[in-house]
């Protein structure tokens, strides 16, 4: 597939007019409905693509970009039109249900599409982009019908920006990338014990202090990538991550922050000791696992993580907010006298209800502001937060007992969608943070699980796979993590899971391989097809 592209002829004959063109329909995701046709619309270049319907703009930076890399990607020349001369036009008709729905139709020399909103049309683009082939003078499409909406409203890659720290450029490659796939939720992991990268403006020393740890090390040995002995540093300005959001929203993307607590906060213990219940000081984390010392259940740190949560809220548009939640051990509220008079104030059991606590207070902070949370599943301890949404990663129970107590919940297993693990046997495979997840397993997902009611189904958002850093410090590496596996998710949390087909799906995978090698992605080539 990749290795074997045959090598051009020295001198290419002059196809003859009716000689056949190779066209394929491989779309990934697969659409929900696909009816493939006889034969092929011919369309002469230029092609004009006229849009309709309101508010088109919001789709003029997608199909501008569209336009110029069909042009460089496949030398297939498209242009705005007018609706008299445009053989593809695109109407946006929010009469469609789905709000991300598309319909696509190419037959009798006319692609035709109708979108239920801009980003409908978005995900009608990525559809045409798979479909449009080079023949010339002429670009050719397979004549077809498609009716196509996502089987979920959630479908979402993670980055942890906090254990390794990855620039705007590398990050608006992500967002870019994923949104090809029809993902539209990227969730930003922006602080934890190794590092905080976004930047407050009334806690400065939150990047002055905690945006930098001295060196690393991984188990017993040094991180082979920081290990020089200098400080590993970064934070983004407010001003990339506006940039971020901006660009994230161009391709319907969905930036959601995620700011952690009561644990993972060393990198913020360390710039203000005062925030902790035992004394400090602290240093930013240069081991990976988790700390011991948390938030203080103090009035002074509500306030604190009010003041950043304010801040947080100004810079993302988002209706989520992440406030983290996991891996919060509760020794140092045990030890702690202001944490063990709040117990007896609030009449709380336990330190689990106090984490409960702790979390209500933020969730009641962030609704004044019009915010929902969402929290991984150990915010089910001690009592969930009223509205606030389950994020499953250690497996999907927390997520059934959360969408059993009517709460939306996004599954994130570490069983099949944990994309620091290794997608290969590891002794061929560069360092990781250990289990095995193949291709095939991501593909196998299934985020409905089967001892739910229709209605507790109801409750499942969609899916997100996570990338977590610690043993991840390039960007080479980072989408060789990513990549193909997302591939494979994008159809898990897109298509109808009745046409999920492993055989059928790597049909289409090379194409998408091939779309991948045009932008450069380091992905890994999948040992699927016995290379
Ligand atoms: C668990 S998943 C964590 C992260 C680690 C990850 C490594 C989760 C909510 N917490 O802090 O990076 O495992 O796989």
């Amino acid at each position: 597939l990749i290795a074997c592209r045959p090598a051009p002829p020295s001198a290419p004959a002059p196809a003859p007019a009716s000689a056949a063109i190779s066209v394929s329909n491989a779309v990934l995701p697969l659409p929900a409905q696909l009816e493939p046709g006889e034969g092929l619309v011919r369309l002469a270049e230029p092609v004009g693509i006229h849009v309709t319907g309101d508010p088109a703009e919001a789709l003029s930076p997608a199909l501008t970009a569209w336009i110029e890399e069909r042009r460089e990607e496949g030398d297939m020349i498209f242009a705005p039109a007018g609706s008299d001369e445009a053989a593809i036009s695109i109407e946006i008709d929010p009469a469609l249900t789905n709000p991300e729905s598309y319909e696509l139709q190419s037959a009798d020399g006319q692609v035709h599409v109708r979108a239920a909103s801009p980003a409908g049309a978005f995900y009608a683009l990525q559809t045409l982009r798979q479909l449009v082939h080079d023949a010339g003078d002429e670009v050719v499409v397979p004549e077809l019908e498609i009716s196509d909406a996502p089987r979920f409203s959630y479908r979402g890659l993670h980055l942890d920006a906090a254990r390794h720290f990855y620039g705007v450029e590398q990050v608006e490659r992500y967002i870019d990338l994923m949104s090809r796939f029809k993902f539209n939720t990227f969730h930003w992991h922006l602080t934890d014990d190794q590092g905080w990268r976004v930047p407050i403006d009334s806690y400065p020393r939150l990047i002055e202090v905690g945006s930098c740890r001295a060196q690393t090390v991984v188990g017993d040995q040094l991180d082979p990538y920081v290990g020089d002995g200098t400080p590993y540093c970064g934070h983004y300005t407010k001003d990339e991550i506006r940039e971020v959001v901006r660009y994230a929203a161009e391709r319907f993307v969905t930036v959601i922050p995620e700011i952690e607590l009561p644990g993972h906060a060393t990198a913020a213990l360390a710039a203000y000791p005062e925030l902790a219940c035992s004394e400090g000081p602290f240093e930013v984390g240069t081991t990976w696992g988790v700390f011991t010392d948390i938030y203080c259940p103090k009035e002074s740190t509500f306030e604190f993580l009010e003041a950043v949560l304010a801040e947080v809220v100004e810079l993302f548009p988002s209706r989520y907010i992440h406030i983290g939640g996991d891996e919060a051990p509760k020794l140092r509220w045990q030890e702690s006298e202001v944490a063990q008079e709040l117990i007896q104030r609030e009449g709380l059991a336990d330190e689990d209800e106090l984490q409960s606590y702790f979390i209500h207070r933020i969730e009641s902070f962030l609704r004044s502001h019009d915010r929902n949370i969402i929290g991984w599943d150990e915010i089910l301890e001690g009592g969930l937060a009223p509205e606030a949404t389950v994020m499953s990663w250690r497996g999907t129970a927390g997520g059934i007992e959360a969408a059993r107590m009517g709460h939306d919940v996004i599954m994130t297993p570490v069983s099949h969608v944990y994309f620091d693990y290794y997608q290969g046997p590891p002794s061929q495979e560069p360092l990781a943070i250990g289990g095995y997840i193949p291709l095939a397993q991501v593909y196998a997902f299934e985020p409905v699980p089967s001892e739910l009611s229709r209605e507790e189904a109801g409750h499942i958002l969609g899916a997100q796979a996570n990338l977590w850093t610690e043993y991840i410090s390039t960007w080479d590496h980072a989408e060789y993590m990513a990549y193909p596996r997302a591939l494979a998710l994008s159809e898990v949390v897109w298509s109808p899971a009745e046409a999920r087909d492993w055989s059928d799906f790597l049909t289409r995978l090379p194409a998408a391989l091939v779309h991948l090698d045009h932008l450069d992605v380091n992905y890994r080539v999948p040992d699927v097809y016995g290379l």
